[in-house]
């Protein structure tokens, strides 16, 4: 008796049952970017189609502005794109970063991934190639995007991410220069649940086959070429369809670090519950930055699956979608920060 039950709970939970599958799971309550991937999935479709066209409804409807075109303004006024797309069956990965002009990025991506031997693509060079795949370019600017820029222009430029810099960056616009003599801590984060909001997207299919994708606009006011943890593999997601799949949200700048989907889904493979790998991945981070702004969603090749986030300044709860066919239709998750 005692040693069955030994062996039950030494069991990783992937043998012990097996969840509804196919399952598709998004960060935050976007629930039309859910149902755009869920309907490829129940159709047959395949969970690289799921993420891609999940992810592009996310950028066409600018999910909380925080995706696709028209939302964060860099420091120029300008909205530049990060976005990934990672197959697991053959770990094959397209990613874009600090792309212009183009408003489907993950669409992007997955060329980058289909169409060349690459894995990342960034800048202008991006740009020009999504031109040449037959993207169309134009300006991502919005009313929207210029007033929240020209707001910033006004207020002096605050917040910002510079620091050691003259002039003094808390008070002022740049053009900065480095400021040598005086050495300074990182200042404090100005990401915060308005601030940030990245769609990350996993599928898993009946066959076993995982995929993960990002799209993301960034953070607001950002210094022109900067790249967060969207377009980076093993940081803002992850996919091996030997273990299971996991993408992060929050501030990609600290969470990029640490690569928490890479580590969630190792632990997963090891036999971690989704729950507690995800968990695990935000607590890494926690133990150097305890209050960083940040969630991750995780599931495992049975289909189950968890999300964690760390208890911040403006995130006491962290909200996700499920899409199974348990309700055959997306269903808003939450769970608490810890
Ligand atoms: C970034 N991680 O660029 C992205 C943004 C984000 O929730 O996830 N927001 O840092």
């Amino acid at each position: 008796m005692f040693l069955s039950l030994l062996i039950i709970v030494s069991l990783p939970s992937c043998l012990l049952r097996q969840a509804p599958l196919p399952v598709v799971v998004n960060t935050w309550p976007f629930k039309g970017a859910a149902a755009a991937a869920w309907s490829v999935l129940r159709s047959g479709g395949s969970v690289l189609d799921a993420v891609e066209k999940g992810c592009a409804r996310c950028e066409e409807e600018q999910c909380d502005g925080t995706v696709g075109f028209g939302g964060s303004p860099d420091e120029s006024g300008e909205t530049t794109l990060d976005a990934m797309i990672m197959n697991g069956n053959t770990m094959e990965v397209g990613a874009v970063a600090d792309l212009r002009r183009i408003k489907n990025a993950i669409g992007v991506a997955r060329a980058v991934m289909e169409h060349t031997e690459h894995t990342m693509l960034v800048g202008e060079s991006a740009s020009l190639f999504a031109e040449n795949m037959g993207f169309v370019a134009e300006d991502l600017t919005t009313d929207k995007s210029l007033n929240i820029f020209s707001q910033w222009l006004k207020g002096n430029c605050q917040p910002n991410y510079r620091k050691n810099v003259s002039p003094d960056s808390s008070k002022s616009c740049g053009p900065y220069r480095p400021e040598a003599e005086q050495e300074q801590n990182e200042g404090p984060r100005h990401v915060n649940i308005h601030s940030h909001d990245t769609i990350g997207m996993i599928a898993l299919d009946q066959n076993g086959h995982v995929a993960a994708g990002t799209s993301t606009n960034g953070l607001n006011h950002k210094v022109p070429g900067r790249v967060g943890d969207s377009p980076i593999i093993g940081a803002g997601a992850y996919a091996d369809s030997s273990a299971g799949a996991a993408a992060a949200t929050g501030d990609g700048d600290i969470m990029m670090r640490f690569l928490p989907s890479y580590l969630a889904v190792e632990l997963m493979r090891a036999g971690a519950d989704p729950s507690a790998a995800c968990k695990s991945a935000i607590s890494r981070i926690k133990r150097h930055y305890s209050d960083f702004f940040g969630a991750i969603i995780c599931a495992n090749i049975t289909g189950h699956y968890g999300a964690a986030c760390n208890k911040a300044p403006g995130l006491t709860e962290f909200h996700f979608m499920v899409s199974n066919s348990e309700s055959d239709t997306p269903v808003l998750k939450s769970v608490g920060c810890f």
